[in-house]
């Protein structure tokens, strides 16, 4: 039985070495992306059994991700390498104090062969969780029926459906994300979004009003990210809880934070901690991923979270 599986596509990511405009930056560091991967990632080196399902180019990029998702131990028995679509590439620009902009060549993209029959049912019937977010259902129009047919899978087999909404406005218009994400959210038991995300879908209002409108679709549980102020959750026993963000040592690249911060809910999720556990366990994650340039390299393990949560020293030599 795994803890989580997800579907999305996986890209190369270019990190700038200098900050500042893209048209300044002349060297780059070829790292991993891909919002979905990235949480699985983050799962994965908490100690949890996940599965990708995915697609990548039969080329060097696809080879050498693939390679990166199996050394950190996550199952890609369900990502093919296809040969007549390139792996998808992104370029980072990240400006002084660590926030960004993304270019993509990112299209066609290699999920585009991804159907029913393809997506392997086992893999989602026996999770605990199924995590999705907005990015996939982005990429073309089908994707959204497919997740909502994996959503639906799940349910019927009693797998929790956690989503992020996870917005990219390069790629579709915030009407498009809107039609379908109301839809998608309505399906998903539980949300961790992010405040600006919220107030795409649903209007800008207070994080209270927020949560009620997740609420109102159905969702009885999950997480606001405030960024810098943290993370309110809400649940069945706590309807708001506010806990402030973890200070990070330094912010060197703020992408990512949200998936690792998904990455911890879920771990809190499987090992059943309280809700104010959870969002502690996830606002510690969020904290050391911006302190590390690029997407998921900041993703501790276990028992780095641990060391810092349990206030332990780090013996360094
Ligand atoms: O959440 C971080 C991701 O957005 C990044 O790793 C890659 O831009 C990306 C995407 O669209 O998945």
């Amino acid at each position: 039985l795994r803890d989580v599986v997800t579907i999305g596509d996986a890209m190369i990511t270019m990190n700038p070495v200098q900050k500042g405009p893209m048209r300044f930056s002349h060297t780059f560091e070829r790292k991993v992306g891909g919002a979905e991967l990235n949480v699985m990632l983050g799962a994965a080196r908490l100690g949890l059994s996940t599965g990708w399902i995915s697609r990548v180019g039969n080329d060097e990029f696809g080879q050498y991700i693939l390679n990166f998702m199996r050394g950190e131990g996550v199952d890609t028995t369900n990502v093919v390498m296809e040969d007549k679509y390139n792996t998808p590439v992104n370029f980072k620009e990240i400006r002084e104090n660590g926030s960004g902009s993304t270019y993509y060549y990112r299209f066609p993209s290699p999920t585009e062969t991804i159907d029913e029959e393809s997506i392997s049912q086992s893999m989602i019937t026996e999770a605990k969780i199924l995590y999705v977010s907005g990015v996939f259902p982005s990429l073309r129009e089908k994707n959204v029926e497919l997740v909502l047919q994996a959503m639906k899978l799940a349910k019927e087999n009693n797998v929790t459906v956690v989503m992020d909404p996870n917005i990219r406005l390069k790629l579709w218009t915030a009407e498009e994300a809107k039609r379908s994400l109301i839809k998608l959210m309505s399906a998903a038991d539980v949300i961790l979004s992010g405040k600006e995300e919220a107030d795409l879908l649903f209007g800008k209002q207070s994080a209270e009003k927020h949560i009620q409108s997740f609420q109102s679709l159905g969702i009885q549980k999950g997480a606001l990210k405030l960024g810098e102020e943290g993370a309110v959750g809400f649940d069945e026993t706590d309807s708001f809880l506010h806990l402030p963000a973890v200070k990070a040592d330094s912010v060197a690249d703020t992408v990512g934070a949200g998936d690792g911060f998904n990455a911890g809910y879920m771990y809190g999720m499987v090992q059943n901690y309280s809700l104010r556990e959870t969002l502690r366990f996830a606002n510690q994650i969020g904290s050391m991923v911006v302190a590390v340039s690029g997407d998921n390299e900041g993703l501790p393990y276990l028992s780095e979270v641990e060391q810092v949560i349990n206030g332990e020293q780090k013996v360094e030599r």
